[in-house]
């Protein structure tokens, strides 16, 4: 039984209503969270690709990855076939990533405290563009220094279906669907749960087209 909240106008309303799905003991999606902010960090990444475009990075194995990827913030997430990692600067245009715009900030902070998060302070902003048929294997996220600080993951564009597992690469994972305007936080207890994403189906956004566009958040340093 979810557990209820009285209200005056209403008969009885799960907590997590209004937009709030919990995926996790540490995890939520929040529902619409970011639409306020679409059309701001749409005109940021406009800028940030000018600077540092979009790429395929290649991973450990070899192989090139489907999503394309830049960043923003003081460091940024990178691979090549010597592994994953933060850095400073874009291995692409050999200068520092460009900064973190303070509505990214506003919104991954407003995203964290609204999911048990305070004082989040994010330092990392990767930047994912998936195109149909792209997706991301099943991982952990764990190049970042401490774990007591949340993952916070915007989706813009496409639907996706974010696999959500467990503690060990052969746990059943969830399957989350993440539209539009969604933002999932992880921390905590669910920080270093395995997570990926399904092969993106081609169902254009009326406004995006043919892509997604995902946000995430980290204190990588
Ligand atoms: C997403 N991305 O694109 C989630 N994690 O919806 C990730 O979980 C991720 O893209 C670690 C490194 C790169 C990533
Ligand atoms: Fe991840």
């Amino acid at each position: 039984m979810p557990a209820v909240s009285a209200m005056a106008t209403q008969d009885l309303i799960p907590i997590e209503a209004h937009g709030r799905e919990r995926i996790g003991p540490c995890a939520l999606v929040l529902r619409g969270f970011a639409l306020p902010y679409v059309a701001a960090l749409l005109r940021a990444v406009a800028d940030i690709e000018v600077c540092s475009p979009f790429r395929h990075m290649v991973t450990l194995g070899g192989f090139a990855m489907s999503v394309a990827l830049t960043n923003c913030g003081a460091l940024g997430w990178t691979s090549d076939r010597r592994g994953y990692r933060y850095s400073a600067i874009d291995p692409l245009s050999a200068r520092p990533w460009p900064p973190m715009p303070d509505v990214f900030r506003e919104l991954a902070r407003g995203a964290a405290a609204s999911a048990g998060f305070e004082a989040f302070q994010p330092d990392a902003c990767l930047i994912n563009r998936y195109l149909p048929g792209s997706r991301l294997s099943l991982h952990q996220d764990r190049n970042e220094r401490d774990f007591d600080a949340p993952i916070v993951s915007v989706s813009l564009g496409m639907p996706a279906t974010f696999l959500f597992g467990g503690a060990a690469r052969s746990d059943r994972a969830a399957k989350v669907p993440l539209h539009h305007g969604d933002v999932a936080v992880w921390g905590g207890a669910d920080r270093l749960r395995y997570h990926g994403v399904m092969p993106l189906k081609d169902e254009p956004h009326p406004w995006l087209g043919s892509q997604r566009i995902n946000f995430t958040f980290r204190k990588a340093g």
